[in-house]
C-alpha cells in the first residue's frame, strides 16, 4: 500500500440505482469510522467532502428505459475530474453512492495512469459485471453500465465524457460474479475480461484466482484500482444494499482478498459502492465495509509481516 495520504471523496449519487438510499452512503461510511480506522493504521487522511455534480445538460437517448442520463453524466464528469486530481496527490478512496460513480473514478484514474505511462488494472468485486451499454440496458439503471463505458464499448459517445484512456479489457479481473443479464453475457464473451464467478471461487479458492492477476500486474509495473460493490458480499453478512444476490463472498473470502492485496503493494485507489444505509441493519454493512478497508490498508491479526504473498515487479 502507498505511504501517500488517503484522500476520501464522497459521491452521494443514487439515481443510477433502482431504489433510493445510496445518497446516505458517504455519511454512513464516515459514521462507521472509515477516517478514524485509516488514521489509527498510521495514514494521513484528507476528507475532501462530497463531490458536487456538474450542471445538467439536456440529453436524450433512443433507449427509453434509461433513467437519469443527464444526472449520471453530470456526476461522471465531476467524479472523473476529482479522480484525476486526487490520484496525483495520494490514494483516492471513493465512498458512494451507487456503482455508476465508477464510470467517473475509473476514467479519471485511467487518464492519470496513462499520463504517468503506467497501466491501470481493475479488480472488480461485485455480483454483477455492470457491463451493459446504453443500448442494452433493460432496467435502465445506469449503475449497470460503468465497466462497459470505461473499457471503451461503443454507444457512449455523445452522452458520457470522451475517454482519455480506455481501460484494456485484459486489465480487468472480476470476482464474485453471479448475476449476469443475457446482453452482458454476450458482450463479455468477446471482451477479453477475466471473470471469476462464485463457482470458480468455490472450486479454486481466492488465492489460486487472485495470484495470477497480481503477478500480471506486477510484471507490467501496473497499478490496481479496486472497485468493491457491497453485493459482492453474501447478503447474510451485508444486507445494506438494494441488489442482494444469494451465494456471495464470505467474511473470510473478502478479508483474504484485502489482506493479499495489501501485501501486494499494488493498489492505488478504491471505490466503496452501493451501500444503502436505509436497508442496513444497525450499520453492520457499513461497519463490515470499513473493516475490509482496514485489511486492505494493512491491519494485521498478528504483529509480524506476512511473507506468503510478494509481488515485486519483475524485470524482463
Ligand atoms: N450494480 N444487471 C442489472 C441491471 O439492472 O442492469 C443489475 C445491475 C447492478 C448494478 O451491481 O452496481
Ligand atoms: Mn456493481
Ligand atoms: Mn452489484
Ligand atoms: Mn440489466
Amino acid at each position: 500500500m502507498t505511504s501517500k495520504p488517503c484522500i476520501v471523496l464522497g459521491a452521494p449519487v443514487q439515481v443510477g440505482a433502482g431504489r433510493p438510499g445510496c445518497d446516505m452512503g458517504p455519511s454512513a461510511f464516515r459514521t462507521a469510522g472509515l477516517l478514524t480506522e485509516l488514521r489509527n493504521l498510521g495514514y494521513s487522511v484528507e476528507d475532501r467532502g462530497n463531490i458536487i455534480p456538474n450542471s445538467l445538460r439536456d440529453l436524450r437517448h433512443p433507449n427509453s428505459m434509461i433513467k437519469a442520463l443527464p444526472e449520471i453524466v453530470a456526476w461522471t464528469e465531476a467524479i472523473a475530474e476529482a479522480a484525476y486530481q486526487a490520484s496525483g496527490e495520494g490514494m483516492p478512496i471513493f465512498i458512494g453512492g451507487d456503482h455508476s460513480l465508477s464510470a467517473g473514478s475509473m476514467t479519471g484514474l485511467a487518464r492519470r495512469a496513462a499520463e504517468e505511462g503506467r497501466e491501470l488494472f481493475v479488480l472488480w468485486l461485485d455480483s454483477h459485471p455492470d457491463f451493459h451499454t446504453l443500448e442494452t440496458t433493460t432496467s435502465g439503471n445506469l449503475h449497470g453500465v460503468p465497466m462497459a463505458y470505461a473499457t471503451g464499448l461503443e454507444g457512449f459517445e455523445g452522452y458520457f465524457p470522451a475517454l482519455a484512456a480506455p481501460i484494456k479489457p485484459q486489465n480487468v479481473c472480476m470476482m464474485g460474479i453471479r448475476s449476469v443479464d443475457p446482453e452482458e453475457r454476450a458482450a463479455l464473451r468477446t471482451a477479453g475480461v477475466t471473470i471469476h464467478d462464485m463457482r470458480a471461487i468455490d472450486e479454486n479458492g481466492i488465492v489460486a484466482l487472485l495470484d495470477p492477476f497480481l503477478k500480471r500486474v506486477a510484471a507490467a509495473d501496473g497499478v490496481i484500482h479496486v472497485s468493491l460493490d457491497v453485493d459482492f458480499l453474501d447478503p447474510g453478512i451485508a444486507p445494506g444494499v438494494g441488489t442482494t444476490v444469494p451465494g456471495g463472498a464470505t467474511f473470510r473470502e473478502a478479508h483474504l482478498i484485502m489482506e493479499i492485496l495489501h501485501d501486494s503493494g499494488l493498489v492505488g485507489s478504491l471505490d466503496l459502492v452501493e451501500l444503502n444505509p436505509f436497508l442496513d441493519e444497525r450499520g453492520r454493512t457499513a461497519l463490515l465495509m470499513v473493516d475490509l478497508v482496514a485489511s486492505l490498508v494493512g491491519r494485521r491479526v498478528l504483529d509480524r509481516p506476512t511473507q506468503s504473498y510478494r509481488y515485486t515487479p519483475t524485470i524482463g
